[in-house]
């Protein structure tokens, strides 16, 4: 009797257990299946771990893991098989890694398994964790740092591991680009080799974000400047120490002369000046310095911030050390719901350059509105094409709340992040597809209603925030909600939202044409011709190219003024829609906790998107109407 009630007892458990659901797991399997037996020509730690997941959760009774020297590429692998017995061939073991997780991904959506093959179309495929030393993290939106210094939580780390290398990120920018100097202080280093030695066998690569001035802030120096002499060697003799306890340490990453923080300029030189010092210092390692674009303020202050990347950097072209890449944000102002394309990617021809796309919701209602960002992402490839780029860095929108994003629906940005980083030719709906079918259940119903909210979601936040190309009307500093009368007298006028939308009583938008700040020259044809004519800019970029008068007549035959308020007006029906869809529809394919937690978020965002319009309507009426 006894033994029969603790039978029941831990069945229910079990089943409870299998079902409830928080998110913890992200995309990966959910149940263990056991039943295959896996083989493999040769041994390593990472090959263990392909071996492992397979051995967990193929569901088939074979599958064999080779390296097969004869294939050319270091991370791809070949796939022939079917739902009961696979061969994954790679070059190398991490390659066999990928395609394990590529047959468990194959096999939780019923994809084909034979004749696969995949190359990822970046070497470098990287998070950029924005993470601080106290363990709070900026524009972080789900708890604090998972990097927790001095009591590292090495399960959690697998974890975040594991889910990285299922979706073919090769490296991790564990600190916050605006970077302490202890950064690189023995202690820390310590700490990081830990990290490094945990990731390693998921074919991830550690890198650091370094404050410029460190070796004058650390006290051993009393000048950063990178023709000094005692500062190059100061740099030299890091990088040594670095790489005799991480000897693959992938580089650094560096935020400089831009919002404060130090930089060459500081002392007159260029930012090759700078990149070059640290390049010389990781040369011989094989290190790389990634130096960011996300410059304004400094040497060409007073000019259109959006056009000071390029005058910054395009007289530098070719003047960067082979080890030094630069990273360039998608678009020239800073991660909005809709930018046009940088033209830095344009401009810059000499010098590697990676995209530096934002996964955190700073500006796309933070972990609060369900906005999926594939959309957005495949719109900036249609512009610029991944032949130009060395790689992909991602703003991660990791912390350590139980599903790791803070909504569910934001862990589909992480995965698609890096979906898009081994192929950006993949289309967001598909991905959205996939995802949906891992995370939370292929129902046709289900991923068809729902794959149709995401992709259209990010239109849908545009439409409630700033539509037909407006731009930064957030409210100050923290940008969660709207505030177009924004102004501080105080604050350079960059971040004042009545800078970008120049509302008056004549009309509203940024005038960049040729008769503006001619922002429009930095871009290639045929879009600098494109976007300086009003008639022919897209609307979706009109106020972001154009100020226009409030009685412009649309191509719809609307005016301006009625064309906003339908777009303020239609992303808030969305949103109402999507919430009504996940409340009345959705509940019963998904477990109780996410659907709880999901909804209770949407009906946030419904709230949230009311607020926008009614503000930014009320506001922009004062000018419209008046001239109406
Ligand atoms: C902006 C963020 C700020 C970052 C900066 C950057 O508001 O917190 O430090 O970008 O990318 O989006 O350096």
């Amino acid at each position: 009797m006894k033994k029969i009630l603790f039978t029941l007892l831990t069945l229910t458990v079990f089943t409870l257990s299998s079902w409830a659901e928080d998110g913890h797991r992200l995309w990966l399997p959910a149940q263990k299946s056991q039943t295959a037996h896996v083989s493999t020509n040769a041994q390593s730690a990472t090959i263990d771990l392909a071996k492992q997941e397979l051995t967990d959760y193929f569901a088939g009774t074979k599958a064999t893991l080779l390296i097969d020297p004869a294939l050319t590429d270091d991370e791809g692998f070949t796939i022939n098989g079917n739902e009961d017995s696979v061969v994954v061939r790679a070059r190398r073991d991490i390659g066999l890694l990928y395609g394990a997780y590529d047959v468990l991904r194959r096999q939780a959506i019923q994809g084909n398994m034979n004749h696969v093959e995949q190359h990822p179309r970046f070497r470098l495929r990287m998070l950029n964790h924005w993470d601080n030393l106290d363990g709070s993290i900026e524009r972080g939106y789900a708890g604090e740092s998972i990097f927790e210094w001095f009591h590292l939580d090495e399960a959690l780390l697998h974890q975040y591991a594991r889910a990285n290398a299922s979706i073919g990120i090769n490296g991790s920018v564990l600190n916050n680009v605006n970077a302490s100097p202890k950064m690189l202080t023995r202690e820390y280093l310590d700490e990081v080799r830990k990290i490094a030695d945990l990731l390693r066998p998921y074919g991830i690569r550690v890198y650091l974000s370094i404050n410029f001035a460190t070796p004058m802030v650390l006290g051993d120096t009393r000048t950063a400047d990178p023709k000094n002499k005692r500062v190059r060697q100061w740099w030299k003799r890091k990088a040594k120490e670095i790489y005799s306890i991480i000897p693959d340490f992938g580089g650094f990453l560096v935020k400089a002369n831009s919002e404060g923080q130090p930089g060459p300029g500081d002392y007159h030189r260029t930012h090759a000046e700078g990149a070059n010092m640290l390049a010389d210092a990781l040369a011989p390692f094989n290190g790389t310095v990634i130096w960011r674009c996300f410059v304004y303020g400094a040497n060409h202050k007073g000019e259109d911030r959006v056009k000071q990347a390029v005058s910054e950097f395009k007289p530098l072209d070719g003047k960067f050390r082979e080890n030094v890449i630069l990273q360039t944000k998608n678009g020239p102002l800073d991660f909005q719901p809709r930018e046009p394309y940088s033209p830095v990617f344009d401009q810059i021809s000499e010098t590697p350059n990676m995209a530096e796309l934002q996964i955190t919701q700073e500006y796309t209602g933070q972990s609060h509105h369900l906005v999926y960002l594939g959309p957005m992402w495949n719109e900036f490839f249609q512009y610029v094409e991944p032949e130009w780029l060395a790689g992909i860095s991602g703003v991660a929108n990791i912390g350590k709340d139980r599903n790791w994003c803070g909504h569910h629906f934001s862990q589909a940005n992480w995965y698609a992040f890096g979906r898009l980083a081994w192929d950006p030719s993949l289309s967001s709906e598909d991905i959205a597809k996939e995802w949906l079918g891992q995370t939370f259940s292929t129902d046709e119903n289900f991923v068809y209603m729902m794959s149709t909210i995401m992709e259209e979601s990010r239109e849908t936040c545009v439409d409630y925030m700033m539509p037909l190309g407006l731009h930064h009307i957030f409210k100050f500093d923290h940008h969660y909600g709207p505030e177009p009368d924004g102004f501080k007298a105080e604050y350079p006028l960059e971040w004042c939202p009545v800078y970008y939308h120049q509302a008056d009583a004549n009309g509203i938008g940024f005038d960049r044409s040729s008769k503006g700040t001619d922002a429009v020259s930095q871009y290639r044809e045929p879009y600098a011709s494109m976007y300086d004519k009003l008639e022919t800019c897209p609307e979706n970029l009109l106020l972001w190219f154009h100020h226009v008068p409030w009685t412009y007549q649309m191509k719809d035959g609307s005016t301006l003024w009625e064309s906003l308020q339908y777009h303020y007006n239609q992303g808030v029906i969305n949103v109402e829609t999507y919430h009504n869809i996940w409340h009345n529809k959705m509940r019963h394919y998904v477990d109780e906790q996410r659907w709880r937690e999901v909804d209770d978020r949407l009906e946030d965002q419904v709230q949230n998107a009311r607020e926008w319009r009614d503000v930014c309507l009320k506001y922009f009426g004062g000018f419209a109407n008046k001239k109406q």
